[in-house]
């Protein structure tokens, strides 16, 4: 398709953040949508994470450096239905192997269903005729369907952040078939790695008979859609710069006078129960159980800061978490050591990022994970003289580009263990070499490639770009 320089973007995501500054530091995704927008003129539109009483579509329209926002509130009902329900008690559990824990009411289902409803009747009247559409995340997989429903026949994405779960697991959402039926609505579906796509081409193929063509578009009835793979990037330029700002290194001089000579190894997470958290802290008691004579030569620090406290399967990791690290700290610490720093809170991007750089080892080891942006800016975020060492899991989409990290299998505590053993003996030459190889990966492909990477499979606006 030739790219209409009268295109807009309007990218749609449960969540819109607004620029904020140079002060407010802010992730990659994002910088990526603002300059996105800026770029196309566009429009982000979403939730404002505020509750109202009644849901009335009115928009609360912000503009700030170049990027406008638009968002709407929603009532109590449809926040606990359709993104406490269905998007976290019913399809972050499924989509991340957590059958388990994966919740099916209808009373979600129902309330996903009119959320998206709700968005598409919202958002409809902000969309121009040669506007391209850009859909985020489990959220909204209905959204472009429903905007279809309403006579829009424009150019629409969808991309997803997190894993697509194998067919058989899948099969076992109530109404599956509709839901991905519904995706088909979109012209270009992405996802962060092949493992991910073929699961969806192995779902739509087999469970729904579409047919696949030698360039891998999808049909299906009179819809035919492409869908690749697309891994998402960090702000690697920016993050390289956060790591030695000042800010980052008085961070920096803290962690390794309070370290006192001890080898630092950092986890970084949202309190998840698919960051294997629990898993870690067993991998790292095995390790200490193991080499008694490396316990007081190391620490882990991990920070945790809670997210989505209103479901049960988050309380219940948050207390289990609780507990174990409380009994490994009981169990092992001395009068002078603590085997485990576990902290609650969230931090500064750029306080973050001298943590990562005093860390001799940055142990990222989720269960399963769309992605993982920590372990790319754990890498960014070392000193290229004498970086430090990733543990990385095999389960985080992460893993497929990221070969030269030492790769895990968090489920095994023996394994994760002795990839401690290993890193922390890691010659210097090797550490280099491994660094190097990952931070030339994060450079080539940074958020910036990944969104443009995207919206030119979506509006073909830039042929010069290296795939
Ligand atoms: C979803 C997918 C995919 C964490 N603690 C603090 C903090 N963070 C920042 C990290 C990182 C981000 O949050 C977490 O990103 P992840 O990729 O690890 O995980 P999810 O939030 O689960 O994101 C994931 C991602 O979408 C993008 O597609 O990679 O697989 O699950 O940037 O640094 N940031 C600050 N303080 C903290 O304490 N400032």
């Amino acid at each position: 398709m030739e790219f209409d320089p009268m295109s807009r973007l309007i990218v749609i995501s449960n969540r819109v953040s607004a620029p904020k500054g140079q002060s407010g530091a802010q992730g990659g995704l994002a910088v990526a949508f603002q300059a996105a927008l800026r770029e196309y003129r566009g429009i982000w539109f979403g939730w404002s994470g505020e509750p109202t009483d009644e849901f009335t579509g009115q928009i609360n329209f912000q503009r700030s450096e170049g990027v406008t926002t638009a968002t709407v509130d929603l009532e109590a009902q449809d926040i606990d239905e359709y993104y406490n329900g269905y998007a976290n008690r019913t399809l972050w559990p499924l989509f991340h192997y957590r059958i388990d824990l994966a919740e099916f009411e209808r009373g979600f289902e129902d309330g996903y269903q009119r959320v998206n409803e709700r968005f598409a009747d919202t958002v409809r009247p902000l969309i121009e005729q040669d506007d391209v559409v850009w859909v985020q995340d489990y959220h909204m997989i209905p959204l472009g369907h429903e905007l279809r429903k309403r006579g829009c026949n424009n150019r629409m994405g969808f991309f997803l952040h997190i894993p697509w779960p194998p067919r058989r697991l899948l099969s076992s959402l109530p109404h599956a078939a509709e839901l991905v039926t519904t995706l088909l609505a979109y012209d270009v579906i992405g996802f962060h790695t092949d493992e991910w796509l073929e699961a969806f081409r192995d779902y739509v193929t087999l469970d729904l008979g579409a047919t696949m063509s030698e360039d891998g578009t999808i049909h299906l009835g009179d819809r035919s859609v492409k869908a690749i793979a697309c891994p998402i990037g960090i702000d690697t330029k920016e993050f390289v710069e956060a790591a030695t700002s000042t800010s980052a290194r008085l961070t920096y001089r803290r962690m390794r006078d309070s370290a006192d000579g001890r080898d630092l190894i950092v986890g970084v997470d949202r309190l998840d129960y698919s960051k294997g958290l629990e898993e870690r802290f067993l991998g790292y008691e095995r390790f200490l159980v193991d080499h008694p004579e490396q316990r007081k030569e190391v620490f882990l620090l991990q920070i945790a800061p809670p997210s989505r406290g209103e479901v049960g399967s988050y309380q219940r990791i948050r207390a289990t978490l609780d507990a174990l690290s409380g009994r490994i700290n009981g169990a092992y610490a001395d009068i002078d050591w603590v085997p485990i720093r576990y902290v609650n809170q969230g931090f500064p991007r750029h306080v973050l990022a001298g943590i990562y750089r005093a860390a001799r080892i940055g142990l990222v080891t989720p269960l399963r994970d769309g992605m993982n942006l920590v372990a790319k800016e754990y890498v960014a975020a070392q000193d290229p003289e004498d970086p430090g060492v990733l543990i990385l899991s095999r389960f985080a989409g992460a893993a497929e580009q990221m070969k030269d990290a030492v790769l895990v299998n968090p489920y095994s505590a023996e394994e994760m263990s002795d990839a401690i053993v290993q890193a922390l003996a890691m010659p210097k030459d090797e550490r280099i070499r491994r660094w190097r190889a990952l931070m030339d990966g994060i450079e080539e492909k940074d958020v910036l490639w990944w969104r443009r990477r995207f919206t030119q499979e979506l509006m073909g606006d830039d042929d010069s770009l290296a795939v």
